[in-house]
């Protein structure tokens, strides 16, 4: 009989130690807190609500996730394109369990996701599976993904609404990108973190003045 083959986790990528996601959940959710209560924000409240009159509880409105991570690879237990071979990567396999530096430059928040943008190292790209970024991505939008800088999705989820899937914010954060790089920023506002930018459609987009590190460890992900 051949020998079992080693089974594949639902993903892999950087976790955040424990301590680091207190910290981040703190600082996130003060940026949170500030932005439900901005003119800027107020004006486009229909676009979470449906009602233009409407609050919203920004910090109620988003679930957090368990665990603080971004995602390298979906492998979703080997059915996703490409999993196997990842897995099987010296880099991947040499990675796996050691400590890592995250930056993250910019968050995000739009009426389904809040997720902040992870800016990539030269050495943490080699762990960036390639065709990644468009992965899922919607035909409309495929050419102007192309057009990103490759590690462009790399992120962390930090919440989503109601009935929203993680894998949201990954796409939610290329568009965003794509918009941006078209020059379709509308109001701008200083904030003490950075400056927040609209670009329609519920859609916020947050560069931080300096970047948010967070230490991280490499591992596989099983339910
Ligand atoms: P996330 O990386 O945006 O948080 C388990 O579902 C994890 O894998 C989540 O962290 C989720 O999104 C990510 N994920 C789920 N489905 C995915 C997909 N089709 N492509 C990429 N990442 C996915």
């Amino acid at each position: 009989t051949k020998p079992k083959e080693p089974e594949l986790p639902l993903f892999f990528g950087w976790f955040l130690l424990p301590e680091e996601e207190e910290r981040i959940k703190c600082a996130t959710m003060d940026f949170l807190k500030t932005l439900d209560t901005l003119e800027a924000f107020k004006e486009h409240i229909s676009e979470f609500t449906g009602e233009a009159e409407k609050e919203v509880d920004l910090e109620q409105y988003f679930q957090n996730p368990l665990h603080l991570h971004c995602t390298t690879k979906f492998c979703d237990y080997g059915k996703a394109e490409g999993a196997k071979e990842y897995a099987e990567l010296q880099v991947v396999k040499e990675s796996l369990a050691k400590s890592d530096e995250l930056s993250v430059t910019a968050l995000i928040v739009t009426p389904r996701i809040f997720g902040a943008r992870v800016a990539l190292t030269e050495t943490q790209m080699k762990l960036w599976p390639e065709g990644e970024d468009k992965e899922g991505v919607a035909p409309a939008l495929l050419p102007s993904v192309e057009a990103l800088p490759m590690g462009s999705r790399a992120h962390v989820t930090l919440g989503c609404s109601a009935g929203v899937e993680a894998v949201q914010t990954g796409l939610d954060l290329l568009e965003i990108l794509a918009l941006q790089k078209e020059g379709k920023e509308g109001t701008q506002v200083e904030m003490d973190l950075g400056t927040l930018s609209y670009l329609s459609e519920g859609r916020w987009f947050l560069t931080l003045r300096e970047p948010i590190t967070a230490d991280t460890t490499f591992s596989s992900f099983s339910d």
